[in-house]
């Protein structure tokens, strides 16, 4: 090592080469601490859900400071070794859950569509507007799972539409040999319900981290809780009890 390469800087780079080698490491295993390999889906956190961006479809609660703690919690799980993903609602203009396609209707009406009952909801999420954008550093996801771009479905599920065509998140995981799965963001009541009760019958793990969820109304989130539990999701609330639990055995 030469003259030049000497001074108050160089042992600090050599230990921080030795930090970023060792995560890098670990975040290419996807494996953690028990060696169990475990994954954070962050759902839809998308200006067009989030107050904090007046969002189309904006759900109570969805600030700034809000969407800053998801991030937060996204950083971490990511250094724990989680591979993590986020999933995206990306409907053509022309989708068949906006109101404005069914003459007559308004938003939050609901129409019966083969046997399904559909929320009509205000048109949002359109693919490629500044509206459906992701507001968490998407440097954090291994991948971005898009939704609900067939005009003719919807998919609160980020696993399948509700024709039941797969979006490939499912496969995804299992390529990976995740075993379980920590899930956050918006809505509560739809999204987040819908995707953890898919990926526990898939027989995954699932937890639901209530504190970093957003949902559209206090009662339809109260019933979804209560559904996910009756499915076997560990609906729990904060972060700290979803780490302990994808720790515990079993996972
Ligand atoms: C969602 C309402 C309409 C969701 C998507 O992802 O929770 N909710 N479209
Ligand atoms: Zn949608």
């Amino acid at each position: 090592m030469g003259q030049a390469r000497e001074g108050p800087l160089n042992g600090g780079e050599e230990r921080l080469k030795l930090i970023i080698g060792r995560q890098k490491a670990q975040t290419r295993g996807n494996m953690d601490i028990a060696g169990k390999r475990r994954a954070a889906i962050v759902t839809d956190v998308q200006g067009c859900f989030a107050t904090w961006k007046h969002g189309s479809l904006a759900v109570p609660g969805s600030d700034e400071l809000y969407v800053r703690s998801v991030e937060a919690a996204t950083r971490l799980l990511r250094s724990e070794g989680f591979f993590v993903l986020a999933t995206q609602d990306w409907h053509p203009p022309d989708h068949i859950s906006f109101a404005k396609n069914h003459p007559g209707k308004e938003p939050f009406d609901t129409i019966e569509i083969n046997g399904r009952t559909q929320v009509l909801w205000p048109s949002h999420c359109v693919q490629g507007t500044d509206d459906a954008r992701l507001l968490v550093d998407e440097s954090l996801f291994a991948a971005v799972i898009r939704k609900a771009q067939n005009p003719l479905f919807d998919s609160y599920s980020a696993v399948q539409d509700d024709s039941g065509e797969k979006t490939g998140l499912e496969a995804t995981l299992r390529e990976k040999g995740i075993v379980s799965v920590v899930i956050y963001g918006i809505a509560l009541d739809y999204c987040v319900r819908a995707t953890a009760i898919d990926l526990v019958h898939a027989g995954f793990k699932t937890a639901v981290v209530e504190s970093l969820c957003r949902g559209v109304s206090p009662e339809t989130s109260v019933q979804a809780i209560t559904q996910m539990r009756e499915e076997g999701v560990n609906v729990v609330q904060d972060l700290h009890e979803a780490l302990a639990d994808s720790l515990s055995q079993g996972g």
